[in-house]
């Protein structure tokens, strides 16, 4: 008899292909949402694919994408996942249209399509994921990093997860995507002018414009002198840390490496903790 391929499932009479790129094809058509921050969908999932991979600890293998236990109490109420209710409500549908998928398959590949569809570089991703059943399986709270924080709790973070500084200013390039939302952290105001468009401009503004400390009743915030685009104090961090801001700086004159390292690096931490059958193929 036929052995059972592995990129196919047995669902009663039929074989279902599990094709991928019909997926990444569904994503990218949820990404532009008129009404909806700056018109993408797609920041929203960048942070969604960067929280269920960040919790990773090398010291003993828990927390990372595996498991999707952002789906349960208590780690879909931490005050750092506010809001990304709405990125797993968004992904509902094509969950339902490919039911095969896994959820953190899904919830990282969805980082991945939206990087690439801003504009950003090709991200290397393999499926491989499995959920997990239950909130028992969440990893301990306090694992994310906390915006209001020093150059020494960045490094105590990213280096629980296995990162090194120029990995670590590389992820933080994301933040040229997106904004701040008052009701979900506190803070406030995208940090660049082209929020939908993955760039190196981040860097660009974190070196040549003039950041203050915001005088409002908010949490400290940095701002530029048109008090449109906003900086954390961790975002600050990456410039007044020597080595830190040596890669800002090189990352802000040359694009073509960030876009590379930010690839290796991001793909590297949506892999964190998942073991893969062997010999599974990039899609
Ligand atoms: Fe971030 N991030 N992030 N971030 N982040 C926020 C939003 C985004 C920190 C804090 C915040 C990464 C690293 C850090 C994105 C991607 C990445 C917000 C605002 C805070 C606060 C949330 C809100 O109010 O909606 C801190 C602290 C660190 C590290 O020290 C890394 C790494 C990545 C991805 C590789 C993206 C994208 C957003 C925008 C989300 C949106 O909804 O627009």
């Amino acid at each position: 008899s036929e052995m059972p391929q592995p990129a196919a499932l047995a669902t009663g009479q039929t074989t279902v292909k599990k094709d991928y790129g019909a997926v990444k094809k569904a994503i990218e058509d949820i990404l532009d949402v008129e009404g909806y921050d700056d018109g993408s969908y797609g920041p929203l999932l960048v942070r969604l694919a960067w929280h269920a991979s960040g919790t990773f600890d090398k010291a003993d293998g828990t927390g990372g994408s595996n498991g999707a236990t952002m789906r349960f109490e208590p780690e879909c109420s931490w005050g750092s996942n506010a809001g990304l209710d709405k990125a797993r409500s968004i992904l509902e549908p094509i969950k339902a249209k490919f039911p095969w998928i896994s959820y953190a398959d899904l919830w990282t590949l969805s980082g991945v399509v939206a990087v690439e569809g801003m504009g950003g570089p090709t991200i290397p991703w393999r499926p491989g994921r499995v959920d997990k059943p239950s909130g028992v399986h969440c990893p301990a709270g306090g694992r994310l990093p906390d915006a209001s924080k020093g150059a020494q709790h960045i490094r105590e973070v990213f280096s629980r997860m296995g990162f090194n500084d120029q990995e670590m200013v590389a992820l933080s390039g994301a933040h040229t995507l997106g904004r701040c939302h008052t009701d979900r952290s506190g803070y406030v105001n995208p940090w660049t002018n082209a929020p939908t468009t993955f760039s190196n401009l981040y860097f660009q503004d974190l070196l040549n414009k003039k950041w203050t400390p915001k005088k409002w009743d908010g949490p400290l915030q940095y701002e530029d002198n048109t008090k449109t685009l906003m900086m954390l104090p961790t975002d600050m961090e990456l410039i007044k840390d020597k080595k830190f801001r040596k890669y800002v700086e090189l990352y802000a004159k040359n694009e073509e490496q960030f876009f590379s390292d930010f690839a290796s690096a991001f793909s590297r931490l949506l892999e964190l903790g998942v073991q893969f059958p062997a010999a599974t193929v990039a899609v």
